[in-house]
C-alpha cells in the first residue's frame, strides 16, 4: 500500500517557500510581521492604531488576509499605505505562498515593515510559517484568560503576545495572572503586551518595542 500523508507535504511545501520569503526579506531588508488572532479580536482596529504611531517614522505596507471581502484593506488605505488583499474564497489561514504571491504586488525596495492581518481563526494559521520576523497574536479580554489551555499551539509559535481590549476588563472576569501563567507554562519568551487599541493605553510600550526589533533588522540595511 502506498501512503501519502498530504498534510505532511503541505506542511514542507509551506515551510520551504517560508525560507523563500524569508530569504527576500533578508535581502529587500524588511521587517515581516504576522499577526494572528480569532475573528473580532481587533486586528485591523490595532493596525490602524500601529499605522498611526509608527507611520512617520517607518514606510510600512499591508496585506491583508480574508476569506471574502476589502472591507480591512479600504480601512488601512485610508492611512495611505500599499495594501495588498489576499482572498482565500473559503480557507481559513494565509500560507507562505500566498504571501510570496502577495509580496510581489509590493514596492519592496521602498518599505520598512510589511504588516501581514492573518484570517481570523486561532487554530490554522498557527500551522503555517510565513517566515515572518515576528508571529504574534491579539488575544482579547471578552475572549477569556483560558484561551492558552484551548489552543495551546498558537500560543507556542508565537513571539509577542498583544492582550488588547483592556478597556472592556470591567466588564469581563479576564484573569491576567492565569493567562501569564497558562502562557509561561507554554512559552517562557512569550512578550505580553496588554493594551486598547481604542483608548491607546500601552500602545507606546508595544510599539517602542516594535520599533527596536524593526531598527535592529533595517538598520543592517
Ligand atoms: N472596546 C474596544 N473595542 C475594540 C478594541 N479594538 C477593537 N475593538 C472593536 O472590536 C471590533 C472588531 O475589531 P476589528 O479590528 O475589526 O477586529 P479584527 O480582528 O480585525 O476582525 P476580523 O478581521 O473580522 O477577524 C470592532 O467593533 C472594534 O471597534 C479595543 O481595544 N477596545
Ligand atoms: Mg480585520
Amino acid at each position: 500500500m502506498e501512503y501519502i500523508d498530504l498534510k505532511q507535504c503541505i506542511l514542507e511545501d509551506n515551510e520551504q517557500m517560508a525560507d523563500q520569503v524569508r530569504k527576500l526579506a533578508a535581502e529587500k531588508k524588511f521587517f515581516l510581521w504576522n499577526i494572528m488572532s480569532s475573528p473580532g479580536a481587533g486586528k485591523t482596529t490595532f493596525i490602524l492604531s500601529v499605522l498611526d504611531r509608527l507611520g512617520s517614522g517607518f514606510r510600512i505596507g499591508v496585506i491583508e488576509g480574508d476569506i471574502e471581502s476589502t472591507v480591512d484593506s479600504q480601512k488601512m488605505q485610508t492611512r495611505g499605505v500599499p495594501v495588498v488583499q489576499l482572498r482565500t474564497g473559503g480557507d481559513c489561514h494565509l500560507d507562505a505562498p500566498m504571501i510570496m504571491k502577495a509580496l510581489e504586488k509590493l514596492p519592496l525596495d521602498e518599505l520598512d515593515i510589511v504588516i501581514i492581518e492573518n484570517i481570523g481563526n486561532l487554530v490554522c494559521p498557527a500551522e503555517f510559517d510565513l517566515g515572518a520576523d515576528l508571529p504574534s497574536m491579539l488575544l482579547s479580554v471578552p475572549e477569556g484568560d483560558d484561551k492558552a489551555i484551548k489552543y495551546p499551539l498558537m500560543f507556542s509559535v508565537c513571539r509577542a503576545l498583544m492582550v488588547t481590549k483592556i478597556d472592556c476588563a470591567p466588564y469581563f472576569d479576564f484573569d491576567f495572572d492565569a493567562l501569564a501563567r497558562n502562557v509561561g507554562a507554554l512559552n517562557s519568551s512569550l512578550r505580553i503586551f496588554p493594551l486598547s487599541a481604542r483608548t491607546g493605553e500601552g500602545m507606546d510600550d508595544f510599539c517602542r518595542y516594535l520599533a527596536g526589533l524593526v531598527s535592529e533588522k533595517i538598520t543592517r540595511k
